[in-house]
């Protein structure tokens, strides 16, 4: 009787064995299919502003994408002032321009908070804004987050190259700009 139960017993362990391999190689199949299938959501780059810097005290991490990928960028201002984030493709045209214009309007009396909320400094960002930013369901060429607030932003590019974003935002230091600081990092698109 003993020799027959251990008969009996040595072809069911190797069953346990073969069903636990099946199971397990099911398992990894669906798990592979799932991954697979799953819909993969934008990239997400997280950018936390400081003075004057993204993710640190000075310039952003380089951002790499492909032309017409959507890129989701969730914006934490940690700062102690007001940050901006748009994006350019003229880095130095742009804050040339900005430089000529502040001191133009500077000429004329205004003092920072008119020359930050003036249209003409609007339509600079406008005219040199490289991507629009979707915010919420808005399209925008620009966002200003307040201390402590988080702004979530998609971006796309159409046409492969260097961009760079920033922060333009004018400092106490009037009249340069937080870029001037070194708030700024670059995103290269690739075709
Ligand atoms: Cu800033």
């Amino acid at each position: 009787m003993a020799a027959s139960g251990a008969k009996a017993g040595a072809p069911s362990g190797r069953r346990v064995l073969l069903l636990a391999a099946l199971a397990i190689v099911v398992i990894a199949v669906v798990a592979a299919v799932f991954i697979l299938l799953a819909p993969s959501g934008p990239r997400e780059v997280r950018l936390e502003m400081y003075e004057f810097g993204f993710n640190g005290p000075t310039g952003g991490p380089a951002i790499r994408a492909k032309v017409g990928e959507t890129i989701r960028i969730v914006l934490v201002n940690r700062g102690g002032a007001e940050h901006e984030f748009m994006v350019v493709g003229d880095k130095d045209g742009f804050l040339n321009a900005l430089h000529q214009k502040i001191s133009e309007l500077k000429a004329k009396g205004m003092d920072e908070d008119e020359i930050e909320k003036s249209e003409e400094l609007e339509e600079l960002h406008h005219h040199y804004a490289a991507a629009m930013l979707m915010v919420g369901d808005k399209m925008e060429h620009d966002v200003v987050l307040e201390r402590g607030e988080t702004e979530t932003v998609t971006l796309r590019f159409d046409s492969p190259g260097t961009y760079h974003y920033l922060c333009a935002e004018l400092d106490l230091t009037f009249p340069e700009t937080h870029a001037d600081r070194g708030m700024s990092g670059t995103i290269v698109v690739e075709g």
